[in-house]
């Protein structure tokens, strides 16, 4: 019987370290750990993926451009090409993403040559399943576009998408307005071509993970889940900033973006908000996945923080139906189809509207009577009640 009991004994002991050994295995840590030491004994292969540098976060990262230089020019895009597999095989999962000084648009041109006038591209040995457009809200930030053109164009080619990249510049100095922008980015996308998916893309953020596909969920994609900026992780469960994914059913639904978000803020929240007023919901890519690095910038000059935003999300409800894609108004001024983007300079107008009527002159003095007083149509009220505190996202930034 004594016997009996030690040979329990050791059993359990034996499947206690058993469990411990396997919780310690499991831990995200094993698998750097392993891949370390399997990277010092294996000899460099030729896939390109074996130059991996490190991140600053541990992850390692592979050239965003490996792999796809063995793609070459089909001599005429055929009616009877396969279809592209469900998984591409240049997929490979985290890249290496920095930004390095001197890098010129002709050069991230030389690395892509497969991509055709106004920013397209479609597989030159398969048909792609996807037909994905990128619309980048644009003022003054030609530095940043092209480290987004570098790293997005191979992005998009590993995963075998057909693509089309637009950026919406918005013309003039007047307050920027991201929304509308991208209001006016949808329909001229859509007008010349049949995209089953939109992405909606801030152009300073770079994707870290060639997993986040990108085409479109059956419900609203927010694919930046993890950026660098947040500590890789979501701030809030609403939030829909960044980089963000609709099909245009999704989008015609939720009756586009609003249009009177002037200045920074509150619009990616309204967005968020009538993704659910539209009876759709949010999906995302895993946090390992939908990565991020944002280049690091301030405030921009016209596009100050609007102070109207907290008043105006919490009308969004009463609003949405009738402010949105359906009353969109916006002038293009230019349509240039550059070797890699489409680049449309639309004028958007003011809060007073496109072309607000031009008050009266003064009438001339009358000896003796003070002129008439004529209102000034300035560009923002200020709000009868400001707020203070700050957004759920002002406040995760805050904390880092
Ligand atoms: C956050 C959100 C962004 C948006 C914004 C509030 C993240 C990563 N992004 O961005 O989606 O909701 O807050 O409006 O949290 N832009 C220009 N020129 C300008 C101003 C803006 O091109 O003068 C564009 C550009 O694409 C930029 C985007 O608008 O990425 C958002 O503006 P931001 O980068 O200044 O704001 P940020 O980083 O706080
Ligand atoms: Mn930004």
């Amino acid at each position: 019987m004594v016997a009996f009991q030690s040979k329990w004994r050791y059993l359990f002991m034996f499947l206690g370290i058993q469990l411990v050994v396997m919780a310690l295995l499991s831990r995200e840590g094993y698998q750097k750990r392993v891949t370390y030491f399997i990277r010092i004994f294996r000899k460099p292969d030729g896939t390109g993926f074996s130059g991996r540098n490190h991140t600053a976060t541990g992850i390692t990262g592979g050239d965003v451009y490996a792999n796809l230089s063995h793609l070459s020019k089909a001599h005429s895009h055929r009616d009877d090409m396969p279809y592209c597999p469900k998984t591409s095989p240049f997929v490979g999962g985290p890249l290496h993403v920095s930004f390095p000084s001197g890098l010129t648009l002709a050069e991230v041109q030389r690395k892509n040559p497969l991509v055709v006038r106004g920013g397209r591209y479609r597989p030159p040995n398969c048909e792609a399943r996807h037909r994905t457009a990128i619309v980048i809200p644009h003022r003054h930030r030609e530095h940043h576009l092209k480290f987004l053109l570098y790293y997005l164009h191979p992005f998009l080619q590993r995963q075998q998408l057909n693509y089309g990249i637009y950026v919406i510049h918005q013309a003039g100095n007047y307050t920027f307005n991201r929304a509308k922008l991208m209001n006016a980015g949808f329909r001229e996308a859509m007008r010349e071509e049949d995209w089953d998916c939109l992405f909606f893309h801030d152009v300073d953020l770079i994707p870290e993970d060639d997993r986040n596909t990108y085409v479109c969920d059956s419900n609203p994609k927010h694919a930046a889940i993890a950026m660098d900026k947040f500590g890789y992780k979501l701030p809030y469960k609403m939030y829909f900033g960044g980089v963000s994914a609709l099909s245009p059913l999704h989008y015609l639904k939720m009756n586009g973006f609003p249009n009177n978000y002037w200045g920074w803020g509150g619009e990616d929240d309204d967005i968020g908000v009538r993704v659910s007023l539209a009876g759709m919901y949010i999906t995302r890519p895993s946090l390992k996945v939908g990565r991020y690095k944002m280049i690091k910038h301030k405030l921009d000059k016209g596009n100050d923080v609007n102070p109207k935003r907290f008043n105006m999300l919490a009308k969004t409800r009463q609003t949405w139906k009738m402010d949105g894609m359906n009353t969109a108004e916006y002038e293009i001024i230019s349509r240039q189809y550059l070797p890699l983007y489409t680049n449309i300079t639309v004028y958007i107008g003011t809060e007073a509207g496109l072309h607000p009527p031009t008050p009266p002159p003064p009438p001339a003095k009358a000896a003796g009577k003070p002129a008439a007083e004529v209102p000034i149509k300035g560009p923002a009220n200020p709000p009868a009640k400001m707020k203070k505190g700050l957004s759920e996202k002002e406040s995760a930034l805050n904390n880092h």
